[in-house]
């Protein structure tokens, strides 16, 4: 099985709220049709449509205000992209079942304490693709917090041959230099060696965590980082060709 996880970076236009870049929608879910990939699950992130909610409740923080609104609003918008991304799924005859992040986790103190792995290998054994997607969760101190779609992906690494982030990048740079790998006694990265996209709104955390998730995950599966931007890649990788990539590594 392979997980795949569209980053809200590539799938959104991150300065307008609740706006889809149609285009490359599209364009990776037919590379992923007409990839080699058989099994495979589909994790995506929360881009213009999750994080300015998220931010405006402050739901990835410690004491959020208004817990229950905060909750209800961002659960509706997450759950409008991902009913949207199922339809262009549909549209390519992938058949795509929906698993709200939210639902299927508990969280503790902001990290993820549980995930439910048997509901996601159940509906792959009926030959659909589970479509999961970062979302608001219960937290047994917090009451509420954000499950990212990287939290998803590492509460699947385990049943994973392969997991691949799609962003709006080469990969991982380090001293202005893009890493063919890269290995945790790399960490941390400094502001210099982030694109400058990355200033944009990202409430679950900056490149740092993101890369220790990763490494987290490299320690179960092969990890890959890749740039959905440029054509083929995501298709390639799919395919167990070389492309331009980061592979993270224990
Ligand atoms: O974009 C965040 O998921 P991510 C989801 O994978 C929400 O970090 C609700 C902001």
């Amino acid at each position: 099985m392979i997980l795949i996880k569209l980053g809200g970076s590539v799938l959104t236009n991150k300065d307008r709220e609740y706006c889809f870049r149609t285009d490359v929608v599209e364009r990776l879910i037919r590379e992923i049709k007409k990839s080699s990939a058989e099994e495979y699950i589909i994790v995506h992130g929360g881009g213009s449509f999750g994080h300015p909610g998220a931010e405006k409740y402050d739901l990835n923080k410690e004491n959020t205000e208004k817990p229950a609104e905060g909750m209800s609003k961002v659960q509706l918008d997450m759950r409008r992209m991902n009913n949207h991304i199922l339809e262009m799924m549909l549209d390519e005859d992938i058949w795509g079942v929906s698993i709200p992040g939210g639902l299927v986790t508990i969280f503790e103190d902001g990290e993820l304490y549980e995930l439910d792995h048997e509901i996601f290998q159940r509906y792959l054994s009926l030959g659909t693709v589970p479509v999961s997607f970062g979302d608001v969760a219960i937290d047994k101190d917090r009451r509420v917090t954000i499950c990212s779609g990287d939290d998803i992906m590492l509460g699947l690494s385990s049943l994973a041959d392969k997991a691949i982030f799609v962003s709006d990048v080469d990969g991982i740079y380090k001293d202005k230099n893009l890493k063919d790998e890269f290995t945790e006694d790399m960490l941390p990265l400094e502001p210099e060696d982030l694109p400058e996209q990355e200033e944009a709104i990202d409430v679950t955390g900056g490149m740092n965590q993101k890369v220790k998730k990763m490494v987290e995950i490299a320690k179960k599966t092969e990890t890959y980082l890749i740039n959905g931007d440029e054509k083929d890649r995501l298709r390639k990788i799919l395919n167990g060709d070389e492309v331009i990539c980061t592979e993270v590594k224990r």
